[in-house]
């Protein structure tokens, strides 16, 4: 149980865990991750029969952490010490645990939800948008993502490596156990009111954004790289259209203005994926994402030195696609005003070959130092050297 000043309610909730476990003759312990109470809630627990863990860092997954860390059974049930979750139902966790699941959420959709146990905010919005974002980017099956009351194998978890300390916890847990392919059950519970009078811990509108942020930054594919990708074609498709004269279609004329919004769609789209790309070596090197095969081997053709020159080599004709026809008008001609009607192109194309190669060799750097920190270990081949 994660406690922070519940002295409200930590006693109850200890006992009906002793209770629990003494009721199915589990050999079994309680263990209260407290890193700060300062309500006394440390003694009441350890009067009710709990093993107090003083966990240096602060915040809910810390907290978890070191009691998970500091237990010493083989399976372990999680629960909310406010009072919201019923103890007495920790055995159905253990029977899905006895059958082979490794990841057993509990599900208030599935149960119980007492009236007045779950603010609006959080059961039809926080919760139901979280929990769909959950399912289609990394295919947990949780309907209930969020839920607070689990089960799981020892062993199943540290396979995890769970790294974040706060609420986020909750969500790189159940993520990290669907992409590493735990065996998963679900099983009903109830949620009752908090019995404290003070307000929550959890701040509906910072937490349910760092949830977000979290799954976002962790699975770029659908929020950055498909898109960032389409508007690359996009633009492409574009520029090419206009790129060696107007091009007329229904009696709408293309021209210059589309070859500047087209050349402004790649860039933007460029950032998309390169941006992508180093957040997922992030989540990589941190070993928070999903495995990347695809990424490591891509990695093994595009080396920093190769990124440099690539983007070296763009930089260098997009510049020249820029100076050779204004030197040849200025040849031909004679100095003076240049002709936008027949250098602009040439000049816009060069323009955006330049940026994308500079954002190429700046991007290949950030790329290699990201894989620098745990070099010898690096995850990408080619990044550590
Ligand atoms: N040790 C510790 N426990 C925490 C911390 N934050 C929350 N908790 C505990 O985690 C459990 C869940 O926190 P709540 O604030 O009730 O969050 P919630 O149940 O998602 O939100 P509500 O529905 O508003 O109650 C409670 O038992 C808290 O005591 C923390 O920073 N440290
Ligand atoms: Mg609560």
């Amino acid at each position: 149980m994660p406690c922070l000043n519940e002295a409200e309610t930590i006693e109850a909730c200890v006992r009906a865990a002793v209770g629990c476990i003494a009721r199915h003759g589990l050999a079994g312990e309680v263990v209260v991750g407290d890193n700060g109470s300062t309500d006394g809630s440390q003694d009441l627990a350890r009067r009710a029969g709990a093993r107090v863990v003083d966990v240096p860092v602060r915040g809910y997954g810390a907290a978890l952490r070191g009691a998970i860390a500091a237990a010493r059974g083989r399976f372990i049930v999680m629960g909310d010490s406010d009072g919201q979750h019923d103890f007495g139902e920790g055995f159905r966790f253990v029977e899905k645990l006895r059958e082979g699941h490794e990841i057993v959420m509990g599900s208030r959709s599935l149960g119980v939800i007492a009236p007045g146990a779950m603010g609006f905010k959080n059961r039809y919005i926080g919760n139901p948008a979280i929990s769909l974002i959950g399912r289609v980017l990394f295919g947990a099956r949780s309907g209930d993502f969020n839920c607070g009351f689990r089960g799981f194998t020892r062993a199943g978890f540290e396979r995890l490596g769970i790294r974040t300390t706060g609420m986020e916890f909750a969500s790189e847990h159940i993520i990290k156990s669907a992409v590493r392919g735990l065996r998963f059950a679900e099983v009903p519970i109830t949620v009752h009111p908090s019995g404290r009078s003070r307000p929550a811990h959890l701040r509906p509108w910072r937490d349910g954004w760092r949830h977000l942020r979290f799954m976002l930054c962790l699975s770029p594919r659908w929020t950055l790289l498909v898109p960032g990708l389409a508007l690359m074609g996009l633009g492409a498709l574009a520029m090419l259209l206009v790129a060696f004269g107007a091009f007329t279609i229904g009696g709408v004329t293309l021209d210059v203005h589309t070859l500047v919004v087209g050349s402004l769609l790649v860039l933007v789209g460029y950032q998309f994926v390169t941006t992508a790309a180093a957040l997922r070596i992030f989540a990589l090197e941190e070993e928070l994402g999903p495995p990347a095969e695809g990424l490591r081997r891509l990695f093994n053709v595009f080396t920093l030195e190769r990124g440099v020159v690539a983007g070296l080599v763009a930089s260098a004709a997009g510049l020249l696609l820029i100076a050779a026809p204004i030197v040849h008008q200025w040849w031909s001609r004679g100095f003076g005003t240049l002709d936008p009607a027949v250098t602009l192109r040439p000049t816009i194309i060069g323009a955006t070959l330049t940026a994308l190669g500079v954002q190429t060799v700046l991007m290949s750097f950030v790329y290699s130092m990201m894989g620098v920190r745990r070099s010898g270990t690096a995850v990408l081949p080619g990044a550590d050297r």
